[in-house]
């Protein structure tokens, strides 16, 4: 079976030493090459707080979780929480929860309980993993849920062998949690053929390599974290220097020390590391001289603001490479490694990835591409739509919900893009509701339905305000019911409610909220005369 144990197969070395792309062997397929290749393999997989670890470290920690997980009887295809700090524990629990043929949640330490409380009962986990270091924080939900910690350098197990576990591409491999327009946030389900797909394309597209350093500073419960700056540099079988967290001091640290030459990350990040650079007074030489160190610096998840990308340019030398993707596809569009990249623009699809642009409300093709074609119909912006073995399966027990997502096997994005001068370009989200704040995704109704439980909110609109930094900021408009209330306490209650970044970083009070006669707001003119 081509697709058998495809997850642990992209951890294996697709790219030769020339940097070209290798197909696998079916035969080592059979193999369980990652176990064969890196058990083996003393090549440092990661470097975190805690070391440096080799790949066979951590293979071998995560077979012994592995063993953990086969004593707890957790059969394939149940679905497992895990929940580490960003460092080696991460990889321990992922590679494990494939060993067994189980599905991954992976949890965010810094989620409130009512959150991670959601995310459990909606995935249905048969166990959640935790950390020793984090295991107070799931200690209120151990009356509901089967939780075990464990250590990355101590792991109980029976000792008994593990027997390979029989996948096949089209099973599950992980369940990563999007907010949308219906309902609270939906699990994305996907299966170890999107991850083996979706790895596949950026190692063609990127070049990663045995020799690369990855600086990652990025959260590891989104697809940019997990996909982009672990399993493909993993595939490659590079070395990933981890952050505990964001940390521009120790970013630039890493940079102008030349420990890192592939650095990812979102807008905000590098409005950060800007404002920072220039707090610092920086030496513009020595940046300049680190950075030639650095064969790659990408940005995504949000709009790349033109002024950060000239800046960028300006202090480092580097034009950042833009790219653009999505939970539910990984990476789609993409500017070249090699030749031009357009301001403003993220280029074109990916190898293995199709794009058309949809005139809104219409069946209407405006253009199509692949990767090495493009026909434009009409240069007008519509919706922009995305096909390939990228796409993920569906959302987690919502079969109304992935089919209002597709037309035919496209995977309706919600963003407006339109072709021009040959390359794509984002111009927003087709909804007002979807906010996009250093790079989160973040839904107002979402937002709206957590205040409308507040005693003193009577009415509530969330809002995206245009931000320099964040790109976008989440903004409260709402009526109180008694009029001593300020942001301060606003987010002092959200806090235990929602995830930090929902939580409005701006309000305002009115005495009625603007709805018109169908009780709709319209939420472009409350920003525009509100903020
Ligand atoms: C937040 N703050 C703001 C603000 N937003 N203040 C003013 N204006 C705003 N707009 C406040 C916070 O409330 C907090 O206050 C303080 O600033 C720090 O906020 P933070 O968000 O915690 O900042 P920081 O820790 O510096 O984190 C910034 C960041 C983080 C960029 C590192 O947002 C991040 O990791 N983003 C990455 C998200 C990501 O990976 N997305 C990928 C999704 S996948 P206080 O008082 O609490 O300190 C995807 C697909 C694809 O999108 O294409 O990749
Ligand atoms: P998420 O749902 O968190 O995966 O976020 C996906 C969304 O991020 C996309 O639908 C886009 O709206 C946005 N996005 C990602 N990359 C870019 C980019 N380069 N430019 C503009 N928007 C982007």
């Amino acid at each position: 079976m081509i697709f058998r144990n495809m997850s642990l197969l992209i951890f294996r070395s697709f790219v030769n030493k020339k940097g070209c792309f290798t197909l696998p062997l079916i035969r080592q397929c059979h193999m369980y090459p990652v176990y064969h290749k890196h058990r083996l393999s003393n090549k440092i997989c990661m470097e975190d707080e805690f070391g440096h670890h080799s790949y066979q470290q951590i293979y071998n920690k995560a077979l012994n979780l592995a063993r953990v997980l086969k004593d707890e009887k957790v059969s394939p295809g149940t679905s497992v929480a895990f929940m580490s700090g960003n460092n080696n524990e991460y990889l321990v629990a992922q590679w494990a929860v494939w060993l067994v043929g189980a599905v991954g949640v992976p949890l965010c330490s810094s989620h409130p309980t009512d959150s991670i409380r959601y995310y459990l009962d909606d995935s249905k986990a048969g166990l959640t993993l935790v950390t020793q270091a984090l295991k107070q924080k799931l200690a209120p939900l151990q009356d509901n849920f089967k939780v075990i910690s464990y250590s990355s350098t101590e792991v109980n197990s029976s000792e008994q062998n593990l027997d390979d576990q029989e996948l096949s591409g089209e099973d599950p491999a992980m369940i990563l949690y999007t907010s949308g327009t219906t309902g609270p946030p939906k699990g994305v389900v996907l299966t170890h053929s999107n991850l083996y797909n979706q790895t596949k394309c950026l190692l063609t597209a990127w070049n990663y390599c045995e020799t690369d350093r990855l600086l990652h500073c990025l959260p590891l419960h989104h697809t940019h974290g997990i996909v982009n700056c672990l399993l493909c540099p993993l595939s490659a079988q590079a070395t990933v220097c981890m952050l505990p967290a964001f940390n521009a001091e120790k970013v630039w640290s890493a940079l102008l020390n030349k420990e890192v030459n592939v650095l990812m990350a979102v807008p905000t990040i590098y409005a950060k590391l800007l404002e920072y650079h220039d707090k610092t007074g920086q030496d513009p030489d020595k940046v300049r001289e680190a950075c030639k160190s650095v064969r790659l610096m990408v940005s995504g998840s949000a709009a790349l603001p033109t002024p950060i990308l000239h800046r960028w340019k300006e202090i480092t030398g580097h034009t950042l490479l833009e790219r653009y993707g999505m939970t539910e596809i990984g990476m789609a569009l993409s500017n070249p490694l090699q030749g031009n990249r357009t301001p403003g623009a993220v280029g074109n699809p990916l190898p293995g990835v199709q794009a058309r642009i949809i005139r809104p409300g219409t069946s209407e093709i405006l253009a199509e591409a692949t990767n090495d074609s493009l026909s434009i119909l009409n240069s007008e912006e519509g919706e922009l739509q995305i096909r390939g073995p990228n796409v993920f399966k569906e959302y987690l027990n919502k079969p109304e919900a992935t089919q209002k997502e597709f037309d035919g096997d496209w995977f309706k994005t919600g963003d407006t893009s339109k072709v021009e001068n040959g390359v794509f370009r984002i111009l927003g989200r087709t909804s007002v509701d979807i906010i996009k704040s250093g790079g989160y995704k973040i839904s107002a109704l979402d937002v709206e339905r957590v205040l409308l439980t507040h005693s003193n909110i009577t009415d509530v609109s969330i809002v995206g305000v245009s931000d320099e930094v964040y790109g976008q900021k989440v903004a409260a408009v709402i009526v109180v019911a008694t009029s001593d209330f300020d942001l301060q306490q606003l987010r002092t209650w959200c806090k235990e409610k929602m995830p930090k970044y929902w939580i409005p970083t701006d309000l305002r009070i009115v005495s009625e909220m603007p709805r018109n006669a169908m009780g709709k707001v319209n939420k472009k003119e409350l920003i525009k005369s509100l903020f």
